[in-house]
């Protein structure tokens, strides 16, 4: 019965290493010990539970500052009593079953490793299916194993460690685990890898404010890359170690460098330790590869950086051409990268889009009436998919057009109320005004633990939202509250404008019988009756496809008609990302499917209660202090796995938690004592997030925004 020392350094990932311990804990195979690496240990200690630490089989250590993981592992190493090792990461944790599973399996082998799988559940533990304990064996390809680039899950006997001396390198942040994983797997042949053995590694951290070793910047991975590459690419080094070297080198190169290089002002940083590592390559490795990373590394070789640099940039117009000829979209996508961009910047145009081209509406629109009345040297575009009557007649182009690139390139100004597409290219001469489009009551971006949202995972979405607000260089701040959760959770470093919501002006300034009934009879809605609005969001994971979502009506429509018919109609108002259609036979004269509706604030104006879920619309509604009610009959699963808020729904609401329709028909019919009893809160609730509207914030944006 050999013991088992678990290697855990636990520097920055505090915040999980209760979840690593606790499966540790429900090992059922117990002789093990855990050493926990930590620079300051006793803080360490504050936060481990303490079953952990009058349990002597956990020995917390403390290291030295400032050192690498892979010097913080040697620590480990050199007080492990184990007859094996075994890396985990503390924000990482395995399945109950491991120890015993690669214990079982190792045999006479010097190392086993188990699977991975990746997760960004932030505790739960999959179970795993009982089955054959296959068992995959790796030999000449052992070097597959590596594709992690990690030496996590490996049980490795300690005697075999000592006897080769081996050790990490210290001296490197990223990419120590294969100055000790390539020499080990030079001592052995075989290396049997358990498919039930499973180890979860932790997704969905945030990569902009706390990044994960392979999230580091490039600046930090490429240095780092060439130098465990020249120490570790010597000629005694196995075919299959240099082989797998070379390709990691050349693979980095062609998937991160040739990117980065786009911007060829960046070669300078990279170019010397580039070539000291091209260098070494063996040519024989290239036959097989492409014409133009030949040349590329033939010019990197002769180590001339204008050259090279020449070729980059041939390179990368012949690609963008190449593109261009291909498709219709990569074509406009050429023009607006080589020729539009290219041109000047025209200073008195601003384009103006309203959830991505699909309303004229929000604070855009409000802005731009402003500006349309009092700004008159300026020139308009709006970006609209479908034609829309716009007062001043502005020219309009569709997003994605031809003509939505030109302008995309030529405006000064741009404002939007939602994320611009990945690829536009913010020039250094232009002034991006996002206005954002509600106080936020869903955790946002950086804030968020787990994405759900299909065609993309927490990493990606974070990298892209943080290449977005890296574009704004005013934001809207509706309140202080939504002001401090932007600053962090959009890593938000550029002017933020403490106006309130442009839209929210006319909740302020027209909230008048006049404007009201005039508004209904445009509309044609009946302006003998009282109106509900109903206007719930969307759910992450309810979708047809990316960007088109579900909505399943729990509302019950009948019986509301049934109930309250004389006195009410109601106006259904579906997030502008819902796609489904609400059938409303029946319900003639009754519901109104008002979806397409450009402006909400002017639904709003319309109402006289609002029926809302987890959607951002009740802190712009609560301007008008009319009744709100909240059907949120999936409240669990919307707050505890899809996104998580940040206000306490229960106690900080301005109306009722609402859980079915009963409940809903209750409310309605007794509405005067449903605003009776929450009459304080109510008042709580508009001082803390509508006070800064006061019915001018429009003209304070464009004060801040444009010259005079
Ligand atoms: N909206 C609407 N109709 C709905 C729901 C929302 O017109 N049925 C509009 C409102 O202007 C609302 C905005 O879309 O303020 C944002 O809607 P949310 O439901 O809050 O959802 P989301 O688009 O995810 O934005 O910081 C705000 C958050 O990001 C929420």
């Amino acid at each position: 019965n050999n013991l088992i020392s678990v290697i855990t350094p636990a520097e920055k990932n505090e915040k999980y290493i209760n979840i690593a311990l606790e499966s540790l804990k429900n090992q059922k195979y117990t002789n093990f010990e855990v050493l926990v690496l930590h620079s300051d240990i006793d803080a360490l200690k504050r936060v481990v539970n303490d079953e952990y630490l009058d349990d002597d089989r956990y020995r917390f250590i403390n290291t030295p500052a400032d050192i690498y993981v892979g010097a913080a592992r040697n620590i480990g190493l050199e007080e492990a009593k184990g007859d094996y090792v075994y890396f985990l990461d503390s924000d990482d944790y395995v399945s109950e079953n491991i120890l015993q599973l690669l214990h079982d399996n190792i045999g006479e082998f010097p190392i086993i490793r188990g699977r991975m799988k990746s997760t960004d559940f932030s505790t739960s533990f999959a179970i795993i299916l009982p089955g054959t304990n296959k068992i995959k064996m790796y030999s000449d390809n052992r070097h597959d194993l590596l594709r992690t680039e990690s030496s996590i899950n490996y049980l490795i006997s300690k005697k075999f460690i000592d006897s080769m001396n081996l050790r990490f390198s210290e001296q490197f942040k990223t990419y120590s685990d294969l100055t000790f994983m390539i020499p080990l797997m030079e001592e052995v042949e075989v290396i049997p890898y358990s498919y039930e053995a499973i180890y979860f590694r932790r997704r969905g951290n945030d990569p902009i404010n706390n990044p994960s070793l392979r999230q580091s910047s490039l600046k930090q991975l490429a240095p780092d890359l060439f130098g465990v590459y020249n120490q570790l690419r010597t000629d005694d080094l196995s075919e299959e170690g240099q082989k797998y070297l070379d390709d990691k080198l050349l693979n980095f190169y062609r998937k991160r460098l040739v990117t980065e290089f786009k911007d060829d002002t960046t070669i300078g940083y990279y170019f010397a330790g580039l070539v000291e590592s091209i260098n070494k390559i063996d040519p024989d490795r290239l036959n097989n590869k492409d014409f133009i990373l030949k040349n590329d590394v033939k010019a990197i070789k002769s180590n001339k950086i204008n050259n090279f640099r020449k070729l980059s940039n041939f390179n990368h117009f012949l690609r963008d051409i190449k593109n261009g000829i291909t498709s219709r979209k990569s074509r406009k996508e050429l023009f607006y990268k080589r020729v539009f961009n290219n041109l000047d910047i025209k200073d008195n145009l601003v384009l103006f889009e309203s959830f991505q081209g699909k309303a004229y509406s929000d604070s855009p629109k409000y802005i731009y009436e402003y500006m349309l009345k009092n700004k008159s040297n300026y020139k308009f575009v709006w970006i609209m998919n479908e034609p829309s009557k716009i007062p001043g007649n502005p020219e309009t182009v569709k997003r994605f057009s031809l003509k939505y690139y030109y302008y995309l390139a030529r405006a000064k100004y741009i404002v939007s109320n939602v994320r611009m597409p990945n690829k536009y290219i913010k020039r250094n001469e232009q002034s991006y005004l996002q206005t954002w489009h509600g106080t936020p009551l869903k955790r946002l971006a950086g804030d968020m633990d787990n994405v759900h949202m299909p065609g993309t995972n927490a990493e990606r979405y974070k990298k892209n939202f943080n290449h977005e607000t890296n574009k704004w260089d005013y934001l809207i701040a509706p309140n202080q509250y939504s002001a401090e959760i932007f600053r962090r959770a959009f890593w938000f470093n550029n002017t933020m404008l403490p106006t309130g919501y442009p839209r929210n002006d006319i909740l302020t300034n027209q909230n008048d019988e006049e404007t009201i009934s005039r508004l209904k009879r445009i509309n044609h809605i009946p302006t003998n009756k009282k109106v509900i609005l109903y206007a719930p969001t969307w759910r992450d994971d309810e979708y047809f496809k990316v960007g088109k979502y579900k909505f399943n009506l729990k509302l019950d429509l009948h019986r509301l008609k049934e109930q309250s018919g004389d006195e009410y109609i109601v106006l259904l108002r579906m997030h502008y990302l819902v796609a489904s259609n609400i059938d409303l036979t029946g319900l003639e004269d009754f519901a109104y499917d008002v979806s397409k509706y450009s402006d909400i604030s002017e639904l709003y104006l319309m109402s006289d209660i609002l029926i809302t879920d987890y959607s951002s619309v009740f802190f712009d509604y609560a301007n008008l202090k009319r009744p709100i009610l909240f059907f949120t009959y999936d409240i669990k699963k919307y707050q505890g796995q899809l996104r998580g808020f940040y206000i306490d729904m229960e106690t900080e609401l301005p109306g009722p938690l609402l859980m079915n329709n009963d409940d809903i028909m209750n409310a309605i019919e007794n509405i005067d004592e449903v605003t009776k009893k929450y009459k304080e809160r109510y008042n709580e609730f508009y001082e803390r997030f509508c006070s800064w509207d006061d019915g001018r914030s429009s003209e304070k944006v464009v004060d801040a925004v444009f010259e005079k």
